[in-house]
């Protein structure tokens, strides 16, 4: 394995060799005719995995995010979401731009947004109000820490959003993480929600692309919106390819990335100046190191010193991903132990 030294993300992780001869090989057709053969598996395989009826490939998980809430939505509906999730903060606001929706942000515990403040914020029948169409959750909740939502969590989301007519989307960015995490099938996450978008390019390696799983019906809607913000793609089986080993052969490993998280986060709280802020449970670590008393720059620095790509903070994510192994954390904690001492 190619080792790939980085913190930031794990957007970064490179297609494995295998996703590389798979590109080369792989059977092509216009896809917007219908007609490439590895869209087309890639597509039906998604759907089986997910529990669905039918999926869609599309060419980010912003993109994704936005073709479900389309599918879903009229102009001036209102949409229920975590006040942290990546829908309301990373994504440009694409969805008030390109749905004219109104958002109404809540804060969730770990991620969840609570049952009962779900049914407090749909809005009743009244010339006055917006309709409540839509309540967008996200699992693992990147910002919570990576902190996937229980079963018994997205039912009883399920429960209330089902009582009112609303319909669920969930960004499942890193699902995959949280079924590994929680030792279940990804299909038990996916039912409680009638759209789920997961992502190939993460913790999956694949170089690009996620999918969009739900009914006949509403990806049939998606794919037009797909086609209306550009995203109809020709010979993509080129990057599909690899989206089938992503999810035939990387999703196991990827407690793999759990494990080294872990290791991570327990180096990391033993040095003095840093403290780990998450539980860790997926594949990522939340840290304030405004204890060692650096500046953004040194931290960076340090990292760079010891052969680390990191984001600063002082309060910074730090992901663990293909490409990272348990050694090369022990090698990390060691040398940052040493850097943190040598500067006391
Ligand atoms: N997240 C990226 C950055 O945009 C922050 C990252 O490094 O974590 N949903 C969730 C929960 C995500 O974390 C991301 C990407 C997306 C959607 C969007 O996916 P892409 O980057 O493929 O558009």
């Amino acid at each position: 394995m190619e080792k790939n030294l980085d913190f930031r993300s794990d957007t970064v992780t490179w297609p494995t060799p295998e996703m590389r001869d798979a590109a080369a090989q792989a059977a092509v057709g216009d896809d917007v005719y219908g007609e490439d053969p590895s869209v087309n598996e890639l597509e039906t395989l998604a759907a089986k995995i997910l529990g669905k009826e039918a999926a869609l490939f599309v060419t980010s998980g912003t993109q994704g995010n936005a073709v479900s809430i389309l599918a879903q939505t009229n102009r001036g509906d209102e949409i229920i979401l975590e006040v942290d999730s990546h829908i309301y903060l990373n994504e440009v606001g694409g969805i008030a731009v390109m749905g004219g929706l109104m958002v109404r942000p809540i804060h969730g515990a770990l991620g969840w947004i609570k049952p009962e403040d779900i049914k407090h914020t749909i809005r009743a029948e009244n010339i006055h109000y917006p309709k409540t169409s839509l309540l967008c959750i996200e699992n693992p909740h990147n910002r919570a820490g990576g902190i996937p939502l229980t079963i018994d969590q997205l039912r009883a989301d399920w429960e209330v959003a089902n009582a009112h007519k609303l319909s669920i989307h969930l960004d499942g960015a890193r699902l995959f993480n949280a079924a590994i995490a929680l030792g279940v099938n990804v299909k038990n996450l996916s039912q409680y929600a009638d759209t789920v978008m997961v992502c190939l390019s993460k913790g999956l390696s694949a170089p690009v692309g996620s999918l969009v799983a739900g009914t006949e019906e509403v990806i049939k809607k998606a794919r037009k919106y797909r086609k209306m913000l550009g995203g109809g793609m020709r010979q993509a089986g080129i990057i599909a390819a690899p989206g089938i080993i992503a999810l035939t052969k990387m999703v196991d490993r990827l407690v793999e990335d759990h494990n080294t998280a872990k290791l991570l986060a327990e180096g990391l709280d033993r040095i003095e100046g840093i403290k780990v802020l998450n539980p860790v449970r997926t594949n990522m670590v939340y840290i304030d190191y405004s204890g060692l008393g650096w500046s953004d720059f040194d931290w960076i620095n340090a990292c760079h010193a010891l052969g680390w790509k990191t984001r600063a903070g002082p309060v910074t994510r730090l992901c663990t991903h293909y490409g990272i192994e348990a050694e090369d954390i022990n090698t990390f904690i060691d040398g940052l132990t040493e850097l943190v001492q040598s500067k006391s």
